[in-house]
């Protein structure tokens, strides 16, 4: 059976899954087109919900052209090469031609030098810690690839250590933060955009020197809304059935909500967590949201 949890091996300190491992040297060598787009994330930061948001950026609020494929097609993974039905993300961006959009896990440090020698534009997507880290847990539980994710309060304990796939989320969010400015990275927070998703979309529209009409933009909004994302099969991973994803266990669209880290954090989890990331973050001026 070609699918199975695969185990993790480290490159340069950081986790990853066994099957991008064996295949690093291609990785690193990927060679992007100046005009190709990376959206960046830790994972479970709002990935899907901005490369929708981004595919139909581009293709000017036009639904049934985002409904061509499902978004993992559409917008390729970069390092995931597991086995079919899975899509290698090298092979998919082999057959596709400049502009692509390309998403990638990878912390700042494991990017293809390409993308920042060529100058690509990039989005960064961050999520408060301990609302990545639930949605994480969920995710290890439903996808069947990942590493097993094993009781609540030992999860706790392998992200405080980076001990997850893609390593640490306080690396990944600082590591891109500090390179920001020099790389021209377009740095965004899932809060920000729960709270005004008009907003975030139109700047990501200037990003992408883009200027759409106020309804297209309105259209996009609502189309890229966690209800429609749900419910729509080529962004809700429905293609990705068993042995991939098992979806009985926990859906892939799941509640799309800041703040259900309440629900599962005890008094004495949040405050060891809280203190450990004092620690952690102390260097950092990043600025996470947790009033809304
Ligand atoms: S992945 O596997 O890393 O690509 O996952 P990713 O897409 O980054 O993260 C999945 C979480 O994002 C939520 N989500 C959304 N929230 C709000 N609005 C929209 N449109 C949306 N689409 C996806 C999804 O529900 C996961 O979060 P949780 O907290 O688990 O619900």
């Amino acid at each position: 059976d070609a699918f199975h949890r695969f185990p993790l091996i480290k490159v340069q300190g950081v986790p990853l899954m066994c099957h991008i491992v064996h295949n690093w040297d291609s990785i690193w060598a990927f060679h992007p087109d100046p005009s190709d787009l990376l959206i960046a994330t830790y994972p479970k930061a709002g990935t899907t919900w901005t490369q929708e948001i981004v595919d139909l950026l581009l293709n000017n609020g036009d639904a049934e052209v985002a409904r061509r494929a499902p978004t993992a097609i559409r917008i390729p993974f970069l390092e995931i090469h597991s086995p079919p039905p899975v899509p290698s993300g090298l092979s998919l961006l082999k057959n596709m031609d400049p502009p692509r959009v390309i998403k990638t896990h990878l912390p700042f440090k494991l990017v293809p030098e390409g993308f920042w020698k060529n100058k690509c534009k990039a989005i960064y997507v961050a999520r408060n810690a301990k609302d990545n880290l639930v949605s994480y847990y969920h995710f290890d539980r439903m996808n069947l690839t990942q590493p097993e994710p094993g009781p609540w309060e030992g999860y706790i304990h392998k992200f405080m250590n980076g001990e997850l796939a893609w390593g640490s989320w306080y690396d990944h969010v600082k590591g891109y933060w500090e390179e920001r400015e020099k790389r021209n990275i377009l740095y965004l927070f899932y809060e920000d955009m729960k709270e005004n998703p008009q907003r975030e979309v139109e700047r990501i529209m200037r990003y992408l020197d883009l200027s759409l009409a106020d309804d297209v933009i309105r259209r996009i909004v609502e189309l890229t809304s966690f209800k429609t994302m749900k419910e729509n099969p080529m962004t809700n991973y429905s293609f990705f059935p068993k042995p991939v994803f098992d979806q009985s266990i926990s859906p892939f669209m799941r509640k799309g909500v800041v703040g259900d880290w309440t629900n599962h954090f005890s008094p004495a989890q949040t405050q060891l967590f809280d203190e450990d990331y004092k620690r952690k973050m102390k260097d950092a001026d990043i600025p996470f949201r947790t009033d809304i």
